[in-house]
């Protein structure tokens, strides 16, 4: 048809090629000899977007119906990957397009190689919300996500001499083509100053904020494409600027200077990521971003919900807000200033319009992680909010009070403002008393959010709290980035598990049993390790052989998540090779990635820790090529890409009880590497879905953690009376593995004897079998392959798309689309 062939919209190879072509001429004013790269990159992207305004428009259509809920993710990070080569999979136009690119003379390959990540996030919480937009917009559910368009997206890391050296990311250099510049939306900001009264046109006694400074947000929207569908989600950041008025002020009274240091300042809200994933307490700059993009979206959602020609009182028919964790929490007290200071609404109203809008989901239980701000220090930023939090805050507590009279201990463990030592505002608290909902990300999680960390909470609103466990999209994590193993489920299935998953991708499991399936399936894995391999040597220099167990660990570095109990039994192997130089042993390749926080020592250490052992191991002639050790370097979505595919077992090896979910764990099952993991998280429930035999489990649970603690732990009894522990301690402290430094690591391992405070020495032992037995099932190839294929047929239940349902359904109150 026609329309196949329209260069601007049109599906067909020559369509496509039409439109490059096009794009080069009248968008870049380049000739097709002169174009780099990067011109036909961004030619390409042009295209793609082009093929992406007509499903905008329906979203726009739906956002503009009143009868719709519109969901707004309101997240601090957001960290989508590289956009091409989802959206020519989601649009249905990879391969026509890998044609009209090879028809000029180029390679698909390249081009995608092209784009830099926007790397808006730190890990698990950043990439969740990018598959939830997937998902919303696969789902037909009209989304807008908001956030901030951070000039610095996390930093890339390069490993120096072993260390993690940080670079600034400047993803924007070469500029996005996925973005629109929306200025006509922008909205503007206060901050600081002091709040009065007043009496309005109508003699009433009122509120207004006198702030000290004002800046404007302006919003930059990229479509998030539905896979195979008319739609899309948009994800709307918001850029600080100066406001103009302000420059115009001090121009006209002569003070350039103080006009362009004006626009410096405004410009730093959204300059950089903060690449932490605890709190900055009393950073300004991280509570002025977070009021920020909030201002921007809450201003952007109203303005959406009068278009639609309604009235305030039923904003809540109009918006689900969901907080992602409570780097958006000040949200409550900035819908109640907007409705009561700005729209005149009565305290009453507005806020069962606000409790009716917010939901929030929590991340984490790690006490340093749950974030608060000191009261002087909050009131200076933010003057009327302080004055609306305490107002919420008197208001709770009456009514906790009529709920419990007399217990003055439980109204303070729920006050949302800290009084013990520096006073400060606990904005899970905010968060918890606004919300409806409030919901963890596993079984495990939600369970014990509601025994520890919102206890008191959950004993006063037990309807409150729900689970929604966690989920990935099987688009971006299978389709794209393993596109072997998809097509061996496409030949076997067909293709509906891609938005099916829940209900489809079951359907392989008696596959399981077919020999020649099976062959397949170990050659995609081959593959994919292969491909791994060579980038592995591209990016560090070292060879790894693809026919070895590739036993990967990939996340954020932290004590948490024991990257170095991976270590200790990486150490142990070696002694044993060390102590047998014929010993006969599973030949393992183990790879690490991930980022640590500037800031973090230890987990900078850990880094230095794996890179030394490897540096040792791998030239060693002892091995023998039996272990190798690599570190790759800035561990990213891209890079992700590439690693999950080509996993054979999947390191999951927290302390129970200190990862909220884990998602990475759900990534790398769904591409068919084994799991070796605690009961922490949503192991738990990939251990059920998958079962107990397909699964291999290790380590103290939640109780025995507690017990252990409660009885007195003392892990140097471990080191002391566990001699395989105590050799493998010991070779580190001799300095085996820093000739150059000798006591490079004491810190590490003197916080293991003396403290161990997340209990690797606890469960180093039970890690240890575990490997051991790991080691003897990979020998049998024919049953290691059944239970990878086992592993992904199981895995329906941790697609996003499940996990948006139930929000929809639980929390959101929103019919589903399309
Ligand atoms: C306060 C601030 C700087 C901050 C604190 C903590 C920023 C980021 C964090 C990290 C938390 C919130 C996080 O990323 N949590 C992770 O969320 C994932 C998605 O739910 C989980 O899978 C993962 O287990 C959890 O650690």
């Amino acid at each position: 048809p026609a329309t196949e062939n329209d260069a601007r919209s049109g599906n067909s190879v020559a369509a496509i090629r039409k439109s490059i072509l096009d794009h080069i001429h009248f968008s870049q004013a380049r000739l097709p000899v002169m174009a780099t790269c990067n011109d036909w990159y961004v030619a390409l992207a042009y295209t793609v977007r082009d093929r992406m305004f007509g499903h905008w428009m329906n979203v726009v259509q739906a956002i503009a119906d009143p009868q719709r809920k519109i969901v707004g993710y309101l997240s601090a990070e957001f960290l989508m990957g590289p956009h091409l080569g989802n959206a020519l999979i989601n649009l249905g136009i990879h391969d026509n397009t890998r044609a009209a690119v090879a028809q000029l003379g180029l390679n698909l390959d390249d081009l995608l190689a092209q784009e830099e990540e926007p790397g808006l996030g730190n890990g698990g919480l950043g990439r969740l919300a990018a598959c939830y937009m997937d998902s919303l917009a696969t789902l037909g559910v009209p989304a807008l996500g908001y956030g901030i368009r951070y000039e610095f997206g996390i930093f890339s890391q390069e490993i120096r001499d072993g260390r993690q050296v940080e670079k600034t990311d400047k993803w924007l250099r070469l500029g996005n083509p996925w973005e629109i510049h929306r200025p006509e939306l922008s909205c503007t900001v206060n901050f600081g100053g002091r709040t009065e009264w007043f009496h309005d046109e109508r003699g009433r006694l009122r509120i207004r904020w006198i702030p000290n400074r004002v800046i404007k947000g302006v919003p930059y929207d990229t479509p998030i494409p539905a896979f195979r569908k008319d739609f899309i989600g948009i994800l709307r950041l918001w850029k600080s600027e100066a406001v103009e008025s302000f420059d115009f002020q001090a121009f006209n009274v002569g003070d350039y200077y103080k006009a362009v240091d004006e626009k410096v300042v405004s410009e730093t809200v959204s300059k950089v990521l903060y690449p932490n994933d605890e709190p900055e307490i009393g950073k300004t700059l991280r509570l002025a971003q977070q009021y920020f993009f909030v201002s921007c979206a809450l201003q952007d959602m109203i303005r959406v919900h009068l278009i639609r020609g309604k009235a305030l009182d039923t904003f809540h028919e109009s918006f689900a807000v969901q907080l992602n964790d409570t780097h958006p929490a000040i949200a409550v007290a900035e819908l109640m200033r907007l409705l009561v200071d700005e729209h005149d609404m009565d305290w009453c109203e507005a806020w069962t319009i606000t409790r009716n809008v917010f939901s929030y989901t929590n991340h984490t239980l790690l006490s340093e992680a749950l974030e608060k701000w000191p009261l002087p220090f909050f009131g200076h930023l933010l003057p009327r909010h302080l004055e609306i939090i305490y107002e919420i805050n008197h208001r709770f507590l009456e009514e906790v009070r009529r709920h419990a009279p007399g217990d003055d201990g439980l109204a303070s463990r729920l006050s949302i403002i800290d009084e013990g030592g520096q006073k400060s505002i606990r904005m899970a608290h905010l968060a918890s008393v606004a919300g409806h909902r409030i919901n963890g990300v596993a079984e495990l999680h939600t369970k014990l959010l509601s025994r520890t960390v919102l206890r008191d909470f959950h004993a006063i609103y037990p309807d409150r709290f729900v689970n929604v466990t966690n989920g990935v999209t099987p688009r971006r994590w299978m389709v794209l980035s393993n596109p072997k193993l998809a097509g061996l489920l496409e030949s076997a299935i067909g293709d509906r598990w891609i938005c099916r998953f829940e209900e489809e991708i079951e359907k392989i499991a008696p596959l399981a049993d077919d020999p020649a399936f099976r062959n397949h399936w170990r050659e995609v894995k081959r593959g994919n390790k292969a491909d791994l391999a060579g980038l592995i040597h591209e990016r560090t220099g070292n060879t790894v052989d693809p026919d070895t167990l590739f036993d990967v660990q990939v996340k954020r570095i932290h004590e948490y998540k024991r990257q170095h109990l991976n270590v200790l039994h990486i150490v142990t192997l070696y002694n044993r090779i060390r102590r047998n130089p014929n010993l006969d042993i599973t030949p393992r390749t183990f790879i690490f990635g991930g980022k640590a926080a500037p800031g973090y020592a230890m987990a900078k250490l850990i880094i230095k820790l794996i890179n030394d052992v490897g540096a040792v191991v791998n030239r060693d002639p002892d091995v023998a090529g039996r272990l190798k050790v690599v570190f790759f370097p800035n561990f990213n979505v891209k890079n992700g890409q590439m690693i999950y595919p080509a996993a054979e077992l999947s390191e999951q090896i927290s302390t129970a009880g200190k990862e909220a979910s884990g998602t990475g764990n759900m990534k790398f099952s769904m591409n068919g590497a084994l799991t070796i993991g605690t009961l922490d998280g949503a192991n738990v429930e990939i251990r059920e879905a998958v079962g107990p035999e397909n699964f291999f489990l290790f380590g103290l649970t939640v109780d025995q953690v507690n017990d252990l603690w409660g009885r007195g732990y003392n892990p140097r009894r471990y080191y002391e009376e566990n001699a395989q522990l105590r050799e493998a301690v010991d070779l580190l402290y001799s300095g085996h593995f820093s000739p150059d430094h000798q006591a490079r690591f004491v810190p590490l391992l003197d916080t293991l004897l003396n403290h161990d405070p997340y209990m690797l020495l606890a469960d180093y032992q039970a890690y240890i079998d575990c490997q051991d037995q790991i080691a003897a099932a990979y020998r049998d190839q024919e049953h290691w392959t059944r239970i990878s294929i086992l592993n992904v047929a199981r895995m329906g239940r941790f697609s996003s798309d499940r996990s948006i349902r139930e929000y929809c359904k639980d929390i959101w109150r929103i019919r589903q689309g399309v």
